[in-house]
């Protein structure tokens, strides 16, 4: 989706780096960036946001196409349900989805995440294979399905296709619910030459992602790191670490070390790289984290959905580790949502209120936005910035349906009413790298979007029915 490059706007108040500004005039570059920015009452011309803008922010990990199974795996069908029977459902679910449906999932959750707070994204992409388990014709084919939907929403991607190859530590072999995500590295490194240049073509950026520890030997890893620096010099990576406990043990069983001491001891981790939900850390790796750069993805409202633990945020961040949000499963799709259960999470545990504020910014809602900004835009390899001079020119506009409730609510305020009033977040205009996509929350594909969601949803429902006959239920 293409509209024009808006040259820029006016801000009557928005969030910066440096807290909630008025009357800001604010010049956009022809990269999408911002190239000037003025505190003047006199718009210039400009276009006028009279209610309050934020930057937008950079989804750092989501599955897509776990939006379509959302409200199948909420039925105990086990003694006791965890992670790993969730697990068993989606990998099912996963064999359900063709390109044609992958494109109409995604298309329909970015749809939603732009509504959501989100102006980019970072796929962790991992379904790559046929039903049967072999490589499509064009093996990047199911990526070119997620290329399309985000062209056609106008959210920003940076798309990372996930190395995986084993269903444990060790090098265990996969398992057949694993045969639409397996490659060996050749493959892998075929696909990632054969995106280089549709990704070049449509403005989207590439990354690299080992799975997990579980799914990716040291060795691989190492060659990994080999082929980034032949084919994608300096990209981001992005892995899955340490998101459960069970897994903890088995990697401390398997050769004595914690997931995140492994990974430190076999990969040059730095600020280039993002490690998704390091939900269990001890002291010494909280602070490795934080000394390397590296952003943690968290993924608050999956990993509670999921029973993953708690994010130890609070010491994370007074060690000035770097932080940024995903939707993962895409459970919610809401970045006010998953700031609202990252701060709960903290608050449940810790018996207090209003968690993770800090000095120079004791509003939560806002401090968490701002931080989620600058950790998501580091870890999809974007300006840090914000709303600022260098930063994107990519940012929402905060309304309400119904506004005299926000009556008695400052407008610098306008953010914690949004993340905590449990309200949702409601969105008028949508701008990304300095293109309106959504206009007074409208977009102007919705509605081929939703029909052509419609339809994947028939033909997947068909699909798991017949693989599940008799059952009366679908997964
Ligand atoms: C995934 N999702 O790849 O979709 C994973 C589950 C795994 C989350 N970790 C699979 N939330 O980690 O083995
Ligand atoms: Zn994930």
């Amino acid at each position: 989706m293409t509209s024009a490059l808006l040259t820029g706007a006016h801000f009557r108040q928005a969030l910066t780096p440096e807290g909630w500004k008025r009357n800001l005039s604010v010049q956009f570059a022809a990269d999408g960036t911002i190239s000037a920015i003025a505190e003047d009452a006199n718009p210039l011309g400009l276009p006028v946001y009279e209610n309050p803008v934020v930057p937008g922010i950079t989804d750092l990990h989501s599955h897509a196409f776990q939006y379509a199974m959302a409200g199948l795996s909420e039925v105990r069908r086990n003694p006791v349900d965890s992670f790993w029977s969730w697990r068993d459902i989606m990998y099912f679910f996963a064999l359900t989805v063709s390109p044609e449906d992958m494109q109409a999932i995604a298309a329909r959750l970015y749809l939603s995440l732009l509504k959501g707070g989100y102006t980019g994204i970072a796929e962790f992409h991992y379904v790559h294979n046929d039903l049967d388990g072999t490589p499509y014709a064009r093996r990047e084919e199911l990526s070119l399905a997620i290329f399309e939907a985000a062209r056609a929403t106008g959210l920003e991607l940076t798309h990372l296709p996930v190395f995986y190859a084993h269903s444990g530590f060790g090098g265990l072999p996969p398992t057949d619910g694993q045969r639409r995500f397996i490659q060996d590295l050749d493959g892998y490194a075929a696909m990632l030459e054969a995106l280089k240049a549709p990704a070049a073509a449509a403005g989207h950026k590439l990354g690299i992602a080992p799975h997990s520890l579980r799914a990716v030997t040291s060795e691989e890893m190492a060659r990994l790191m080999e082929l980034r620096a032949d084919l994608l010099p300096g990209c981001p990576v992005h892995i899955h670490v340490a998101e459960q406990i069970p897994e903890v043990n088995e990697a401390l069983a398997w050769n004595g070390r914690r997931p995140v001491e492994q990974l430190y001891d076999i990969a040059p981790v730095d600020q280039r790289w993002c490690l998704i939900h390091a939900t269990h850390l001890d002291d010494a790796e909280v602070r490795q984290i934080a000394r390397s750069g590296a952003t943690v993805g968290l993924c608050p409202m999956t990993e509670a959905n999921l029973g993953d633990g708690i994010f130890r945020a609070t010491d994370f961040l007074a060690e000035g580790g770097v932080f940024g949000i995903g939707s993962d499963s895409n459970i919610a799709t809401s970045a006010a949502q998953e700031l609202q259960m990252l701060e709960y999470s903290q608050r449940l545990r810790d018996r207090q209120r209003n968690v993770l504020a800090s000095p120079d910014q004791p509003s939560v809602a806002a401090n968490l936005w701002t931080r989620a900004v600058q950790g998501g835009a580091r870890a999809a390899g974007r300006p840090e910035q914000g709303l600022a001079v260098g930063g994107m020119a990519s940012f929402v506009e905060l309304t309400s349906p119904e506004p005299e409730a926000m009556a008695p609510v400052a407008p610098e305020a306008a953010l914690d009413f949004h993340v905590f009033a449990g309200r949702g977040l409601h969105v008028g205009d949508v701008v990304v790298r300095g293109r309106k996509v959504v206009s007074a929350g409208h977009h102007p594909l919705e509605a081929q979007i939703l029909a052509d969601y419609a339809a994947a949803m028939g033909r997947v429902s068909e699909r798991l029915a017949a693989r599940n006959p008799g059952t009366g239920t679908k997964a």
